[in-house]
This record gives structure tokens, C-alpha cells and sequence, in this order.
């Protein structure tokens, strides 16, 4: 048979496109979502606490404690911690006061309220970015009563972690749900893995402000380089304006954006506190972890009644 001259190509018909998936696991306890691409985010309920962030070629990207409770008896060593309404060691005076340090968020159980998932295909069939988001709440009425009667306050938490490819956001909208105002702060509490803290440096802080929680230093001012670790190292920056980027060796290994959360609080426990720390494993875990934490720290927030409040962050693993 004779073959047409520039007979058309076969036009592909689309697979059915692989779509992002989300499941219930644990006996109810787990939300995990995983990309097409292979990108994966593991959030216990507990805390609405991410355990898990893996990229699609399967790299973790998160430190969790090997002896991080993740039965709901205590806040999680490791992972993405969120904090509110206060953060640190309760002030006494202040209507936080009777709270437990860095609030009751990370040790209550949250709802979840759902997922939404996009789709950005450039040719039908051929694949391209998506991404799938996965709604927490968390109210006045389902904390326990303790933190009930230390914070006697009317509100609602909407904490949306954002899984796409290379990348994780949480963003979390505050809201006053009484007439009255209160002050708050928030954080999100992000454990990094990294491979070798010797060989770590982070860029973005240099010649701000911080407060040192080692030395006890209020006001002490960042180099012109950029932070490396050599002993245990917790340290307030406020006003922090630019991206941070964790390098390893040299190379950028996170950039981590944040939209209305001006303070970044650097910490790493080092191997004294570390082996102070009952739930931190393994000892010399302290070498392959580093807590970047996006928040609003430096002062108080207060939030009028009927208002709301959204700040977030978003990580980018390279
Ligand atoms: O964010 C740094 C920090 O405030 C450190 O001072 C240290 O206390 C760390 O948080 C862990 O706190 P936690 O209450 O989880 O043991």
C-alpha cells in the first residue's frame, strides 16, 4: 500500500490524568496527600501538625524526632508545630499567661475540613503542576478546657497547608469571634532536615536585629554574613523582610517566603539540649535538623472583635 505523503500523526488520546490523592488514615488520625509528581504531606490531626513533606523524588525534607509522641499525649518534636496564641514561655500578667508555652494549637486536636486540588495542564495529557490544599479548623469549642478556662476567648483557626511540586505553604486565618479584641502571636514551627548542620548557612537575616535566647542579649545585631552554626543557637529576628534560603554546603537547599509573618526565629538545640530533651532522637539529632520558623513573635497582635487575620508561609525544596 502506498503511504500518504506527510500523513498526520495519530493526535494522542489523554490517559485518564493523574490527579492528586488525599486519604484518612490511622484510624482517623492522619491526612496524607500525595501529587502525581510523587510529592507527599503527612498532617496528624494533632496539632494539625505536618509530620511528613517528602518531594517527589522522595527526599524528606522535614526532621521528626524518632521518639516524637504521635499519639496525641504531647506536642510533636519535629515537623511543622503551629503556634498560637502566644509564643515561648507564658507571661504572667498577660492573658496568655496561664497557657503552656508556645500555646495550646499544637496540642489540640483539629478538624478537618476538607481538600480543594487544582489542575495546570499545558497539553491535555501530558502531565503538568497541581497541587492540592488541605483545610484544618480549630475553635473555642474543641479545645480542651483547660486551655479553655487559661484563655477564656471566642475564636476560629483556618490553617491551609498547600502541597505542589517542590513546594509546601501553610497559611493560617485568625479570627475574633467575640465583640471584644484580644492579642495574640503565631509561628509555624518548621524542623528542617538538613544532612549536616556543620555544613549549614542561611541568608536573608544579615544586619537585623535580634534577640538572643542563649545570651539573653535584647538587641544584638546580626554579621554581614550569613548565619552559621557552631553551638546551640535560638535567636528572634524581627523585621526580617526578605526570603531566607538554607544552604548546604554552599548550595540552596530551601527558600522559605512569608506573607504578614515579619519575625523569623532561628534555633538550633544543639547537643546539650538536645540530650536535655526526652522526646528529641536521636542524640546527635541536632546535627541534621534546623528550625526555620515564620512567624509573628516580636510584639503582640491584636485582633479586633469580628476581625480576621491570615498570615503563611511558603517553603520551596531545591
Ligand atoms: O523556637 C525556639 C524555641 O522557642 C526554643 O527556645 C525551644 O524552647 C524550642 O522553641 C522548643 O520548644 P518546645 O516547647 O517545643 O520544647
Amino acid at each position: 500500500m502506498v503511504e500518504r505523503k506527510d500523513k498526520p500523526s495519530n493526535i494522542p488520546i489523554s490517559p485518564l490524568m493523574p490527579t492528586p490523592q488525599v486519604s484518612i488514615s490511622d484510624d482517623n488520625t492522619r491526612v496524607i496527600a500525595t501529587l502525581p509528581t510523587g510529592d507527599r504531606v503527612e498532617v496528624l490531626l494533632y496539632g494539625a501538625t505536618v509530620i511528613s513533606w517528602r518531594s517527589g523524588n522522595g527526599k524528606e525534607n522535614l526532621f521528626l524526632s524518632e521518639e516524637a509522641h504521635l499519639d496525641g499525649s504531647k506536642a510533636v518534636r519535629g515537623g511543622i508545630p503551629v503556634v498560637f496564641p502566644l509564643f515561648g514561655a507564658p507571661q504572667s500578667g498577660h492573658e496568655t499567661g496561664k497557657l503552656s508555652q508556645h500555646g495550646f494549637a499544637r496540642s489540640s486536636r483539629w478538624e478537618y475540613l476538607g481538600k480543594s486540588s487544582s489542575e495546570s495542564t499545558s497539553i491535555p495529557g501530558m502531565g503538568g503542576d497541581s497541587s492540592v490544599k488541605l483545610d484544618f479548623g480549630l475553635s473555642e469549642g474543641i479545645i480542651d478546657s483547660k486551655a479553655q478556662s487559661a484563655w477564656n476567648h471566642k475564636f476560629g483557626l483556618t490553617y491551609s497547608i498547600t502541597l505542589s511540586t517542590g513546594e509546601l505553604s501553610t497559611s493560617l486565618a485568625v479570627s475574633n469571634t467575640e465583640t471584644s479584641s484580644w492579642e495574640f502571636q503565631v509561628l509555624f514551627h518548621t524542623y528542617l532536615k538538613i544532612d549536616d548542620i556543620s555544613k549549614v548557612s542561611i541568608t536573608g537575616l544579615e544586619e537585623l536585629q535580634y534577640v538572643d535566647r542563649v545570651s539573653g542579649e535584647k538587641q544584638a545585631t546580626a554579621q554581614q554574613t550569613s548565619i552559621t552554626f557552631r553551638k546551640e543557637t535560638d535567636r528572634v529576628y524581627t523585621k526580617a523582610e526578605k526570603p531566607i534560603t538554607v544552604l548546604e554546603n554552599d548550595k540552596p537547599r530551601f527558600k522559605v517566603k512569608r506573607d504578614a509573618l515579619s519575625d523569623v526565629v532561628v534555633w538550633n538545640p544543639w547537643e546539650e539540649k538536645a540530650k536535655g530533651m526526652a522526646d528529641f532522637a536521636p542524640a546527635d539529632g541536632y546535627k541534621s535538623m534546623v528550625c526555620v520558623e515564620a512567624g509573628s513573635v516580636g510584639q503582640w497582635m491584636t485582633l479586633e472583635g469580628g476581625d480576621t487575620w491570615e498570615g503563611g508561609q511558603r517553603i520551596k525544596a531545591l
